[in-house]
């Protein structure tokens, strides 16, 4: 999707960093009664599940757990796909809940002769599905299949709107179905949630295919896409990697900043994306419980990676990588420290030896080739390298 320009007048989004109104950010190691936190133990067992409802209660809406079954048919399969170097699956995962189902559509490669099950990244498709050919006469670099491939990771992708459309008027007609308290909820989900919830159905038939090493398995996701895998990451602790590619306002930007797009824009334009209760924040990001850097804490220890573009500052590629720097704070109480510095690194140079990783890319908001390599990379240094 093209980057936004602006509005002028009243709704004039700010893009100047001179204008930034003063902001104090929630504490991120301090609970709702006013306890300090400062031990993993605490932070695991009170501040982290504090947060989380919070974040369901006033931005994403609750993530139902139960289902009653699921069900995965693989429809087609290509085991020397790709000049032999890679098995093609395409997997149906459905999901039953009283008489209702859910089908999510898996596009998968997976490396051929690596002698292992294989890492895998998964990406929260928000494009076409053409992004995503499993014949691959189409080839795209928002699912560079092949690079996966020739690196050693398996690639897999679903389609958002199967999980939830990506419509005011048709959200409902996926996951919703199956949870139709949601709708009428302050608290609900809507899709962002939905999209959410069927990572963590790709998750759980990730666990049963022998192929794919289940503990190595990382979340992707490019702007609101990218705001999904983020919360996918939080909520589902299965997810060893989490990728945030230009996620912005409600994905990796601080809110408070008010730039570029606000919460009262984004609430606006995608009524359908957020709970209801986070309209109450319309234009009063300061009375939110809490802000971005809380949702990157909440991923810890585990490692995050966040991607802004230069000229994408609809994103707030700054707020972005502020908020990395605030969640920094729990990383720490795990010992897994970061280094980052207080002002985000140039343009084109990415930080991969980190427990918090982050690149500024020089171009617009899209997801890349140089994305993806830098994915690659920190993967790498992860999976295989890791002090
Ligand atoms: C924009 C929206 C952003 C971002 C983007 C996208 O219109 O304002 O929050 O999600 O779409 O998904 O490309």
């Amino acid at each position: 999707m093209a980057a936004f320009i602006g509005f002028t007048g009243a709704h004039a989004q700010n893009y100047d960093e001179a204008k930034v109104p003063a902001y104090t950010l929630p504490e991120i190691l301090k609970t709702a009664d006013g306890k300090v936190i400062d031990d993993v133990r605490s932070w695991e067992q009170k501040r982290r599940p504090e947060i989380l409802t919070l974040f369901e209660n006033n931005v994403y809406g609750q993530m139902p757990k139960a289902y009653d079954s699921l069900r995965y048919i693989v429809t087609n399969e290509v085991k020397n796909a790709m000049g032999g170097k890679a098995h093609l699956k395409e997997v149906t995962i459905t999901a039953w809940k009283a008489d209702k189902s859910v089908d999510i559509h898996l596009v998968l490669f997976v490396p051929n002769n690596i002698g292992k099950p294989a890492p895998a990244f998964l990406l929260i498709n928000n494009r076409d599905k053409s992004n995503t050919d499993p014949t691959r006469a189409v080839k795209s670099d928002f699912w560079p299949a092949e690079l996966a491939i020739e690196n050693g990771y398996a690639i897999a992708a679903f389609q958002v709107d199967d999980a939830a459309p990506d419509n005011k008027d048709t959200y409902q007609e996926g996951v919703l179905q199956l949870y139709p308290g949601q709708l009428k909820a302050g608290n609900g989900m809507k899709a962002i949630g939905a999209w959410a919830w069927a990572a963590g159905r790709v998750m759980d038939y990730f666990q049963q295919d022998k192929d794919i090493d289940a503990g190595k398995v990382a979340i992707v996701g490019h702007s609101r896409g990218g705001k999904a895998a983020l919360w996918a990451g939080a909520q589902d602790q299965r997810f060893a990697l989490v990728f945030s590619n230009n996620s912005g306002n409600s994905g990796a930007a601080l809110s408070r900043r008010r730039f570029g797009e606000t919460v009262k824009k984004i609430n606006d334009s995608f009524p359908h994306w957020f709970a209801d209760n986070y309209r109450e924040y319309n234009g009063n990001e300061a009375a939110l419980p809490v802000d971005q850097h809380m949702l990157l804490a909440l991923i810890a220890p585990r490692p995050v990676y966040v991607t802004s573009a230069s000229e994408d500052l609809w994103a707030d590629p700054k707020g972005s990588y502020l908020s990395l720097l605030h969640g920094q704070e729990v990383y720490d109480l795990y010992k897994k420290p970061s280094g980052l510095t207080p002002e985000p690194p140039a343009i084109n140079s990415p930080i991969i030896k980190s427990y918090l990783g982050y690149h500024n890319r020089e171009g617009k908001h899209n997801l890349t080739a140089y994305d993806w390599k830098n994915f690659m990379r920190f993967a790498d240094y992860h999976f295989e390298s890791k002090p």
